[in-house]
């Protein structure tokens, strides 16, 4: 049995979604974890007295313009470290968390091992800001291992940062029991879609990475040629521009606004399509959850997308904003039966395979022996 501290984003988000599951997992295993977060992670469903939370808290002292959150956490890491003796603190980005791991660890008495997982934000916030590329190395080389979900990111860590620490490649999974087919035949009708029409699905938090625009635009060039209604789940910036796109299309009757929405796998399970056209994708978890539900998915080829969609066997790769080959890989999918039937199935076989929860849950355990000496 381990003592493993987690600290992720707790809310909606891949990385929040892995680290949450990934504690869960561990704690069926006999492990005890302890969530180390600014709230309770909003995949954390499971009661069990193997999994602890400790929640960050802020001071809003007058003194400081700005209340010092990873301050507050690093202490709480620190006194947690220290109680609960933990043998390991697996952090989920390096900014910030893998740096306020690494001051706990300096503050802490007993011996901690870190291991940082990296999700594709922190590089991406060296696009933005190439000031913090020095701290994120330094988050990356100072913790005790480091892991990527997928090579690409691994890849770009390395060109981008130059670091020469080993980083593993982990990919990301899906708990089982949650993403499966559902039947449920009269939901596609509660939702007033007719039986013959064909429904395709994007999730996403609608940042302008995820062009949603351009899944609007590949909906219109299919729904020209097949009856089909688009379901666009999730909130975020861009969603009132995605709005009156859809208006100016004339496509309001044929795309439905769901805002974020707890059971995907139900809307996934009526769903025939998956799209996801973002220009930075580290890996793509709403690929890999419409896999298990076996609805196979149309992504671009870029950052992780390609070790998750192998094209032309279990969905199919198109170039950054070209929505024109995107709806003719949809139209040729949704208008041959058997094609679908098969990319289906293989989406769900790959999907079990490669993805399968205990098998990436293994590679974590994995790193943590190794860094703790156990052969
Ligand atoms: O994509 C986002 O905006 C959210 C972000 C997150 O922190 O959850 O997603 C990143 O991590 C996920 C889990 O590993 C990956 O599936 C996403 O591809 C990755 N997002 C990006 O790289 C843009």
């Amino acid at each position: 049995m381990k003592k493993i501290g987690i600290t992720c984003y707790p809310t909606v988000g891949g990385s929040g979604v892995i680290a949450t599951e990934l504690g869960m997992l561990l704690a069926e295993q006999g492990n005890e974890i302890h969530f180390i977060t600014s709230s309770l992670p909003f995949r954390l469903n499971s009661v069990s007295p193997m999994i602890y939370y400790h929640e960050v808290e802020i001071n809003h002292y007058p003194v400081f313009q700005y209340p010092p959150y990873d301050l507050a956490l690093a202490t709480k890491m620190a006194e947690v470290i220290d109680r609960e003796k933990l043998d390991i603190l697996h952090v989920h980005y390096a900014m910030p968390h893998a740096i306020c791991a690494i001051l706990a660890r300096d503050i802490a008495e007993h011996d901690v091992k870190i291991v940082t997982t990296l999700h594709g934000t922190d590089i991406t916030v060296l696009g933005f800001d190439p000031t913090f590329k020095k701290m994120i190395k330094h988050g990356i080389e100072q913790s005790d291992a480091v892991t990527a979900v997928s090579q690409s990111l691994a890849k770009q860590t390395v060109d981008m940062l130059g670091v020469t620490k080993d980083i593993s490649v982990i990919y990301n999974f899906v708990n089982e029991e949650d993403y499966e087919k559902k039947e449920d035949p009269t939901l596609k009708q509660q939702y007033g879609i007719k039986p013959d029409e064909k429904v395709i699905i994007h999730i996403s938090n609608f940042r302008k990475v995820k062009r949603v625009q351009d899944v609007v635009q590949t909906f219109k060039k299919i729904n020209n040629e097949i009856n089909s209604k688009l379901l666009l789940i999730g909130d975020g910036p861009e969603y009132s521009s995605i709005c009156q796109l859809v208006k100016n299309l004339g496509l309001s009757n044929d795309v439905f606004f769901l805002g974020k929405q707890k059971n995907i796998s139900e809307l996934l399970s009526i769903s025939d399509l998956k799209l996801l056209l973002s220009e930075k994708e580290s890996f793509g978890l709403v690929l890999l959850e419409a896999m298990a539900c076996e609805v196979p998915c149309i992504g671009t080829n870029v950052g992780g997308i390609p070790e998750v969609i192998q094209h032309g066997k279990t969905g199919y790769l198109v170039e950054l904003g070209d929505t024109d080959e995107a709806a003719h890989y949809a139209i040729r999918l949704l208008s041959d039966h058997e094609l679908l039937q098969q990319i289906s199935e293989n989406a769900l076989i790959d999907a079990e395979e490669q993805f399968h929860s205990q098998k990436i849950v293994k590679q974590y355990i994995d790193i943590y022996n190794n860094v703790l000496g156990i052969s």
